[in-house]
Parts: C-alpha cells; sequence; structure tokens
C-alpha cells in the first residue's frame, strides 16, 4: 500500500523534549525506510533563521507583541514556501518541530493577541496546509524551564514568568481536546524510556503499513 507523504508537527512548551522525541522519531523513520526531513520554527530556511535569531536574541529594545507574531510568520512564511510544501511534493515526510499551533500558543494565548488576528494570518498564508498528525509534549512548565536551565543561559522567551507558560500549556491541552484526531500528547514528565517507548507506540500507529 502506498500512501501520500505526511506533515507532523511536535508541539509542546520549553523544554518539554520536542527535541529529545526528534532524535526517536529520525530513527524510527530510518528504520522503516520513510524518506523525510527534520524541519524547524522558528527557523527552517536561513532567512527563517536570521529571523529566529530576531526572536530569541534579548535586546534593549522591547520586541512588542505584534511584531513578535509578524515575524514568526515572515519566517513561516518562507519556510512553508521554500521547504514544507517542496518536500511534501517531492513525497517526503516532513517532520516539524513546532508549526502554526505555537503561534496560537504563545502569541494568542501566552501574549494575549486575539485569535481572529492570528486566524486571518494563518488564512492569508498557510491556507489548508495543516499537519495530519501533533504530537504534543507536555509537562508542568516548570519542570521544562529546570530542564533547560541546567542546560544554559534562557533566552528571551523562556526568560517570561511562569503564568505565560501555564497559558500557553493550557492553550495547548484545550486545542489537543478539540482535535482529537490530529493530536496525540505524551506526558514527558516521565522518565526518557517512558517518553520513548510511547512515541515509538503513537509512530507505529501513524506510520501503519505505510510503504513508498
Ligand atoms: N515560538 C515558536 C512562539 O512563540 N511562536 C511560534 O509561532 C513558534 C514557532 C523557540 C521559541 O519560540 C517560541 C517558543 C519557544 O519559546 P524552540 O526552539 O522550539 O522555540 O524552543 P524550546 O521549546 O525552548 O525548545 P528546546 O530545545 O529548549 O526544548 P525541547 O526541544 O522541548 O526539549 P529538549 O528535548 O531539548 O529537552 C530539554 C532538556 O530536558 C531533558 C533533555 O535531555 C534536555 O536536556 N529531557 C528530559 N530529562 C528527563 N526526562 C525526560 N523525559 C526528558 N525529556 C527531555
Amino acid at each position: 500500500m502506498s500512501k501520500e507523504a505526511k506533515f507532523i508537527s511536535i508541539e509542546g512548551g520549553e523544554g518539554a523534549g520536542k527535541s529529545t522525541a526528534i532524535k526517536t522519531i529520525q530513527s524510527y523513520l530510518n528504520h522503516r525506510g520513510i524518506a523525510h526531513i527534520v524541519t524547524r520554527e522558528p527557523g527552517g530556511t536561513p532567512l527563517a533563521e536570521k529571523i529566529r535569531s530576531l526572536l530569541l536574541d534579548k535586546s534593549d529594545e522591547t520586541l512588542l507583541p505584534e511584531t513578535e507574531l509578524l515575524l514568526f510568520f515572515a519566517g513561516r512564511y518562507q519556510h512553508v514556501e521554500h521547504v514544507i510544501k517542496p518536500a511534501l511534493e517531492k513525497g517526503l515526510w516532513v517532520i516539524s518541530d513546532r508549526f502554526v499551533d505555537a503561534s496560537f500558543a504563545y502569541q494568542g494565548a501566552g501574549r494575549g493577541i486575539a485569535e481572529s488576528r492570528i486566524e486571518y494570518l494563518k488564512e492569508w498564508l498557510i491556507k489548508d496546509l495543516s499537519p495530519q498528525h501533533t504530537l504534543l509534549l507536555d509537562a508542568p512548565p516548570a519542570l521544562g524551564l529546570d530542564r533547560i536551565k541546567a542546560r544554559g543561559e534562557l533566552d528571551r522567551i523562556e526568560g517570561e514568568k511562569i503564568d505565560f507558560f501555564n497559558r500557553v500549556r493550557a492553550y495547548y491541552l484545550e486545542k489537543a481536546a478539540k482535535e482529537k484526531a490530529r493530536f496525540h500528547i505524551i506526558d514527558t514528565s516521565a522518565s526518557l524510556a517512558d517518553v520513548e517507548e510511547n512515541t515509538r507506540l503513537w509512530l507505529e500507529d501513524i506510520c501503519g503499513d505505510y510503504t513508498r
């Protein structure tokens, strides 16, 4: 049986374990011989990586929420047109470390920008491109932040207050409850071994008997 290439996004709060899960996903897809690319937002193209630096670097000038939202979508448009769509057209699976849901979670629920404004940008620029599957890695924000603090200095967004991250988490969980067919949640407060096993089980489920 041959099927269309899949577009999969990985979401979650700070230090929720996305990079860790993506290693498991890559190794599983390689093992299954499923051709894929791994990409990320913010970033994914040379220009979008420059926008990533603007977004994450600390600066003396306050980055206003609206500017932040527009920068995320500017990078995302480059990413969609230059990387995601061409890869899917070639039959490659696309694994994206974050996608549009992150803007609703961080700029919408986190910063308080009206959902309708984000929806407008989504409809204008992204249209009906949507991941078929979204893996939501969920852990209490304090735990995720402790894990990344152990790694080094925090970036501009990681330095936000805990309430901000609680709103982000609540948004993701609510969205996942509304879109059960697309979302799968893994509790990443569990051990690395458990998270890896649960990621593999989810992959077995979504890959099924896929062959190219
Ligand atoms: N953003 C992004 C927006 O505001 N709007 C948007 O539209 C988009 C696209 C950058 C920032 O941009 C914001 C969100 C972010 O603030 P990012 O690069 O995805 O986005 O940044 P982070 O979420 O901060 O990603 P991190 O790389 O910091 O975290 P990960 O990948 O979720 O976590 P990971 O896997 O690196 O794990 C962190 C640490 O925890 C350990 C790992 O070994 C690592 O040291 N760990 C565990 N330890 C014990 N048990 C487990 N189960 C563990 N899982 C991981």
